[in-house]
């Protein structure tokens, strides 16, 4: 029997009736559309906190096949009477169509089979499970994904599955099959081919698969176990287009304190002051620069959170501030757990409130980390985001200068929390799997929230766990990896993947955390990590000690040369978080980002942009000193020779142990800081720009540069200042200033014309 479809226009949304489901359709621009369930249109969105206004100009029209056909000046989507949806741009391309045949289950063994695979040890995973809801799009031959948050594998995520539920495992996250699920959940994707491009975002924060045509060739599939059946659609010339929308959605990371882009040194655990001291003083003496020290949970008294161990880390803020007479900062570990012992005051306090998740019955719910017996805060409930937030105070006074929120999945010891365990928020009681790929993003909403408010500084705030949107809060680390190259290897797709799915400040530890690194291993990740937005070395108990001294003069020297290049280049990094808070535009970018339509970019997981004008290749492979690189369109030049090279080709680079490949573009302007150790050491009163032309001189460039005090938040009143460089064909530099609010600009500012010297030799040539 035929189907007709039914719907109402209203001002701003299309409801449609059929004869099992109501559906609902919204835009928010011309390119970005979502397709709600109408009973799921008022569910709780943990993601998108403020909804972009609703953009009304579109039509609606009964199509000839019965059907609905809505446009709006990008999109014309087509619903057919049994309610699939073909989306197609404004010019007749078809973007993406549902899919019209049923899922094909790869799972096929009986429950004996599956045991008896399972006796050796074999994963049984069972992916035909109940959904609520199922999703399934065509799959077009030539379709790319990026995104997905920080899954492990490749840059090009088609072909795997992946699990969005928040996993602490620390074993070397390898074969993908096994490693479908990790710290982070971020149920958003963008699609490229030939086509065109388009992005997904499923708004279902419990535990959902993304098959990305594992078991078909044919469609991919998104599943939910429970949840909103709510997706948004978004439409866009480049990826660049998309990644805007997405991130107009769900937030984008605010600019950080300056000093945060700077060097971090990390360890579990410096046991004391006297070491964190000594630590300080060897960077010093050994000129490699550095902001910051973290402090892992040592330095609590037995592992309870918001304390302070003063037999071992000094009195008050006695370690700050000697920390600081050097230019240090301390950044301190916290974990949700918190320990279970009457007569500790957070403890004491979150009983009487009833801030902790019970179990069904309403006793409160106890697992174990590392205080043993330990209780976890109910982060979705108001009242306890905002306690949370002030108990950062006690972190403040010791002059703590950023938390580092840990083991939030949230992890436990004994066994996983159990799906029924309740967290409350007034209103609502949420089951821990409903709200388990949430937890550390309310966590990291509650610690950035309560250090805005006590700190009054741009909050820095580092969590393992989050959920799309968390990057207003927080950034973020890809948790527990280890001293192997498979794993420096990963740390490209794995950033470029973050910074695809709208989490642009991230970065992996420089040298591995688990296992034990090597003298090479950890030169060519420095030679990695230099670049990632944050630049943190940071390893685990037992294992090889892993500071840039803790080898050779050789490691020393190129650790320096590296960290030296990232503080020369702070002004760039500064601009570039600058831009992503106009652009959601990622830091650390693959170069798909800006050359999609170059095939030879699509799947590069060894190479990656900063912004757009500087092109890294590093070595991450043990023992190469030689490398394949591959240059896309345009002139680039050779960041340490200047040799000029022409785009579109490949050459074969020598890069020795201390040569991390580097290539700017023709007509990039860079902005550019004197050597310092810190941040501040220097009162920086002028800027030098560093103009990379073509040897023809034909290259032109713009290039937009920001400053502001770097600390607060005085920049939303108007007090920074913004300068328009541009760089004419007859090597005319034009500074302009188009904003002038920032009270200490600079004095001076200098730029040096780089020529090109010489050309390189591509391999076709
Ligand atoms: O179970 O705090 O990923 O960075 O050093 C280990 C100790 C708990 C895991 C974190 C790691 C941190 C470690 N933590």
């Amino acid at each position: 029997m035929r189907q007709t479809l039914s719907y109402t226009v209203l001002p701003a949304e299309i409801c449609i009736q059929s004869d099992t489901e109501n559906y609902t359709i919204q835009f928010f621009s011309a390119t970005t559309m979502r397709i709600c369930r109408t009973a799921d249109k008022n569910h709780v969105s943990f993601a998108i906190e403020n909804l972009p206004p609703f953009h009304t100009d579109f039509c609606v029209n009964p199509s000839e096949d019965s059907g609905l056909q809505i446009t709006t000046s990008y999109l014309d989507v087509r619903i057919s009477p049994d309610l699939k949806i073909d989306i197609y741009d404004n010019r007749g391309t078809l973007l993406l169509a549902d899919y019209r045949g049923d899922r094909v289950t790869t799972q096929t063994l009986s429950e004996e089979q599956m045991a008896l695979v399972a006796m050796e040890g074999h994963q049984t995973e069972d992916t035909t499970a109940p959904a609520t809801t199922t999703i399934l799009k065509k799959l077009e031959p030539s379709t790319y994904f990026y995104g997905l948050g920080d899954k492990t594998g490749y840059l090009n995520k088609r072909g795997y599955e992946y699990m969005m539920w928040n996993t602490d495992n620390p074993e070397p996250q390898l074969e993908i099959p096994t490693f479908k699920a990790m710290y982070k959940s971020v149920p958003f994707f963008i699609a490229h081919s030939a086509s065109g491009n388009y992005g997904i975002f499923f708004d279902n924060q419990n535990r959902t698969y993304f098959d990305m045509g594992y078991e078909s060739n044919e469609y991919y599939c998104i599943r939910a176990e429970q949840g909103a059946y709510d997706y948004y659609f978004f439409g866009g010339d480049t990826m660049a287009d998309i990644l805007k929308e997405y991130t107009r959605l769900t937030g984008r990371a605010p600019l950080p304190q300056m000093w945060t882009l700077g060097y971090h040194q990390s360890r579990w655990s410096y046991s004391s002051a006297k070491e964190i001291l000594s630590l300080a003083d060897t960077f010093r003496r050994e000129q490699i620069p550095c902001d910051c020290i973290h402090m892992d949970i040592d330095y609590m008294d037995a592992f309870k959170v918001f304390t302070w161990n003063e037999t071992l880390y000094g009195e008050g803020n006695s370690l700050a501030g000697q920390m600081s007479k050097n230019g240090f900062k301390l950044v301190s570990i916290i974990d949700p757990g918190v320990k279970v012992e009457p007569g500790y005051d957070v403890y004491d306090t979150g009983v009487r409130n009833r801030y902790f998740a019970t179990d069904a019955q309403g006793e409160i719910y106890k697992n174990v980390v590392w205080p043993g017996d330990s209780v976890f805060p109910a982060f979705t409930d108001d009242t306890v985001r905002i306690w949370w937030g002030g108990l950062q105070k006690h972190l403040l006074e010791r002059g703590i200068r950023g938390i580092w929120n840990d083991m939030n999945e949230p992890a436990s010891f004994r066994g996983p929390l159990p799906d029924d365990i309740c967290f409350s928020d007034g209103n609502t009681t949420w089951k821990h799997s409903e709200i388990h790929n949430v937890y550390g993003h309310l966590m990291s909403k509650a610690t950035y929230e309560g250090l805005k408010q006590y700190d009054k500084k741009r909050p820095f705030v580092i969590t393992r766990a989050c959920y799309s949107g968390s990057q207003k809060y927080a950034c973020v680390w890809s948790g527990d990896n280890h001293s192997i190259w498979a794993h420096l290897q990963m740390a490209i797709p794995q950033l470029c993947n973050l910074g695809m799915s709208g989490i642009c400040f991230a970065g992996t530890d420089i040298g591995g955390f688990g296992s034990h690194t090597t003298k090479e291993l950890l030169c060519r990740w420095v030679e990695v990590g230099c670049f990632s937005p944050l630049f943190r070395n940071h390893s685990a108990k037992l294992t090889r000690r892993q500071e840039p001294f803790a080898f050779d003069t050789e490691t020393i020297n190129i650790y320096r040369k590296y960290v030296n290049l990232r503080y020369k280049l702070l002004p760039y990094y500064y601009d570039l978080f600058w831009e992503h808070t106009k652009n959601g535009l990622p830091i650390m970018r693959p170069l798909a980002l800006h050359y999609e339509q170059d095939k030879n970019t699509l799947e590069c997981n060894d190479m990656f942009l900063i912004g757009e004008q500087l092109l890294a290749a590093p070595v991450v492979n043990q023992g190469q000193e030689y490398r394949l690189v591959y240059l896309p369109e345009g002139t680039w030049i050779d960041y340490w020779n200047h040799r000029e090279y022409a785009g579109n080709a490949h050459y074969i680079y020598h890069a020795p142990l201390d040569t991390c490949p580097l290539f700017v573009k023709a007509g990039a302007i860079l902005p550019t800081y004197p050597a310092q150790q810190y941040v501040g050491e220097k009162a920086i009163d002028s800027i030098h720009f560093e103009i990379y032309i073509s040897s023809n001189d034909t290259v032109t460039g713009h290039y937009t540069h920001y400053l502001d005090n770097g600390t607060d938040f005085a920049y939303e009143q108007g007090r920074y200042t913004q300068y328009e460089i541009s760089l004419q064909k007859n090597r005319q530099v034009d500074i302009q200033i188009v904003h002038d609010g920032y009270e200490n600009a600079y004095t001076s500012m200098t730029y040096d014309i780089i020529e090109p010297s010489g050309s390189a030799v591509s391999l076709k040539g």
